[in-house]
């Protein structure tokens, strides 16, 4: 099939219409690109070359997209498995990539940023504006005393001054390390204690739907006696609160930016200089702090955001609607792009804010030509309906992306008809914050689509499936591994070789990546991404672990035990739902649970509040003591029970299976 003849205009008004639409579409198989796609750049030679030569084609890659202040010799150095390195004696910097090379070649007045405000702000931001502000942004930072090497925080909303803040990093050799703006600031202390930084930049409050919340007070009062933490840079953000100020500690950003000198020349830097730590969930409470190094990881972004979204930085407008505190704004909102020399929509507020068609509204007065989201965010637009983006003319979009969770036929059906108007082809990437950049994905317009399949490794990429016991498994239901190293892969855990060694590369080997995903292999060589085999929750394509929660939820004095687990959910993809102990004879009441989920939000972030809590007097242990997530998740998807004869006392889960029989 390689059109579907669906016209933008043609079942959006009309539900009834869309449904039949879509249900016809649910047979086909396969998406061939379609004829009306025109294709920019072309793919076959590098499909062929990696092939031929993974290496070989990396190096070539390397040259032809990156500026090097000394040319590297070396590419992959292979020698201390899992400790590779890539170009290691090659030199540059990466803000010059993103920023002086484009302004160099007369593409200063560009715009890098058409950024967009919650109450519809508009800045425009060019390549130049974002070169003067770093250069002065490194310089204030070096007069603070950071030096290369050294870690700063940044804990932002989605504003210019975040994507300055990276790049400032990355002129002086600084590190940096991005917190999400939705945790909290608690999260932000644990994350800025682990990394020792010296320098946090923050704002003083931060706009949702139409409040104001304070962040520089909130940030003070659980960061204020960090010992390492020397200076508090806070930027005047777009809803101006103010904030409290401690002399000698804290400054202005507009006031830094000021008096700093207007030059800074980019620092030459080695190829595997620390670029930037990015804290992610993995099985334990403590988050990992993922490491990657500069010119490998800029290659990785580069290549792929041009080679999947078929990126042409004359004429594309790109927007990603992730948040830059993820890695997929890292990759993609700000290093991929900019390195590239696109411009970009970068947008602060919610997608339901002022109204539920904002998006839609932003791809036609900016006229995107690439959009990039997750399917959780695509299934809540199915959900309003599809007269929000019916009110808009897409017509201007020509590539669709999705990444963070496997996304379900329906929902990418959806976003083919009601969004790409059936003509746009869309790019189903797989990756991780620690492969850096995209590996599984499909390459806009060459790669025919499968709905719910990420479909072909990326060129220079080899991804295989492996058995429990490590035998290959070339067509069927396997452990997803990576063979052979990749330029962009992280290059250990911030301070913690020993755990970097245990998580990925122990199971099968010093030089086989194990990802923490299952995956399905069909008969066409099409990877199908079927989730987490570890304990860690995927709620609204962001990882959270189980373990984290649940120490969270413990933390409370009220709670005795708990054990978290995630629940199928139509919205979110997953939901956490926590199974709670009550300590002595308290028992669960209504007031106990909106007091726990505060709770879990103030430790955490609001994305890690348990949808569900159910109150169970014990909680199903095997003999040795460990808690069945198994048997609570057949509990809380309502599922016959599996396999119960290693429990302790199976009466335990008669208890709570008649407990949620009636609570639901
Ligand atoms: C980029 C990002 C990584 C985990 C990954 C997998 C899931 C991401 C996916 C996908 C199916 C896709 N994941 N993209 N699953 N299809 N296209 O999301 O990084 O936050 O580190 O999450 O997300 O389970 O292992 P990160």
């Amino acid at each position: 099939m390689t059109d579907t003849g669906v016209s933008v205009s043609t079942g959006l008004e009309n539900v009834a219409d869309l449904e039949a639409t879509l249900e016809s579409l649910l047979s086909v198989e396969r998406f061939d690109p379609s004829a009306a796609f025109t294709r920019r750049l072309p793919m076959d030679a590098d499909r062929a070359a990696a092939e031929a030569d993974p290496n070989a084609f990396w190096a070539r890659k390397a040259e032809e997209l990156l500026t090097w202040h000394t040319p590297f010799t070396q590419v992959l150095d292979d020698s201390n498995p899992p400790f590779y390195t890539w170009f290691a004696d090659g030199m540059l910097n990466l803000s010059e990539n993103c920023l002086d090379r484009h302004v160099a070649a007369g593409r200063g007045e560009r715009v890098a940023f058409h950024w967009h405000g919650e109450e519809g702000e508009r800045r425009t931001v060019t390549y130049a504006d974002l070169l003067a502000d770093t250069q002065r942004l490194a310089n204030g930072l070096r007069s603070l005393g950071v030096r290369a090497g050294d870690v700063v925080g940044i804990f932002l909303p989605m504003i210019p001054e975040v994507a300055v803040a990276m790049l400032a990093c990355a002129r002086i050799g600084a590190v940096h390390n991005v917190v999400f703006g939705g945790f909290a600031p608690s999260a932000v202390r644990e994350r800025m204690e682990v990394s020792d930084a010296k320098v946090l930049i923050t704002v003083d409050g931060a706009r949702r739907k139409g409040r104001t919340a304070p962040v520089k007070a909130a940030v003070d009062a659980e960061l204020g006696d960090l010992p390492a933490l020397g200076h508090i840079v806070v930027v005047s953000g777009p809803g101006g609160t103010g904030a409290p100020m401690t002399a000698g500690r804290d400054v202005w950003y507009h006031e830094l930016l000021a008096t700093a000198a207007p030059d800074c020349p980019p620092e030459p830097l080695s190829a595997e200089h620390p670029l930037f730590i990015l804290y992610s969930s993995g099985s334990t409470a403590k988050p990992k702090g993922i490491l990657h190094t500069t010119a490998g990881y800029l290659l990785g972004a580069t290549y792929t955001h041009r080679a999947v979204f078929d990126i042409d930085p004359d004429t594309d407008v790109y927007w990603c609607s992730a948040d830059v505190g993820w890695i997929t704004g890292h990759s993609y909102i700000v290093y991929g792009p900019l390195s590239n020399g696109v411009t970009s929509v970068m947008y602060e507020g919610a997608p339901d804010y002022p109204d539920y068609d904002i998006w839609w509204r932003l791809i036609e007065e900016y006229k995107v030509t690439v959009f990039y989201t997750a399917p959780t965010a695509i299934r809540t637009c199915i959900k309003w309906g599809a007269r929000y983006p019916g009110r808009h003319d897409l017509s201007s979009l020509r590539v669709l992306g999705t990444v963070g969770e496997p996304i379900n036929p329906k929902a990418w059906l959806w976003y083919h008809v009601v969004i790409g108007g059936g003509r746009c082809p869309i790019v189903d990437t797989w990756w991780q914050t620690e492969t850096g950049s995209a590996l599984i994905s499909p390459l806009a317009g060459v790669t025919s689509t499968k709905p719910g399949s990420a479909t072909l490794p990326l060129p220079g990429i080899s991804p295989a499936l492996l058995s429990e016991d490590g035998e290959p498994v070339t067509e069927g239901t396997g452990i997803l591994v990576i063979t052979k190293p990749w330029p962009s892969m992280l290059r250990t855990l911030y301070k913690d070789d020993e755990r970097f060694v245990k998580t990925y590369f122990s199971r099968f080997g010093p030089s086989t990546y194990v990802v923490g995903d299952a995956a399905r292999l069909d008969a066409d060589g099409y990877f199908w991404i079927i989730g987490r085999i570890d304990d860690v929750i995927n709620v609204s394509g962001h990882r959270l672990s189980t373990a984290e929660v649940e120490s969270a939820i413990v933390a409370h004095e009220a709670v005795a035990e708990a054990a978290v687990v995630a629940q199928y959910d139509e919205q979110t993809g997953q939901a956490i739902v926590a199974f709670v102990t009550l300590a002595g004879d308290r028992s669960g009441d209504e007031a106990t649970e909106a007091e726990l989920r505060e709770h879990v939000a103030r430790r955490i972030g609001k994305l890690a509040r348990p949808r569900r809590i159910i109150w169970a007097d014990d909680l199903p242990k095997t003999r040795s003591g460990k808690i069945m997530r198994r048997l609570l998740r057949d509990i809380a998807e309502g599922r016959e029970l599996g396999d119960v004869t290693t429990l302790r006392d199976p009466a335990v889960m008669a208890a709570l299976t008649a407990k949620v029989g009636t609570a639901r």
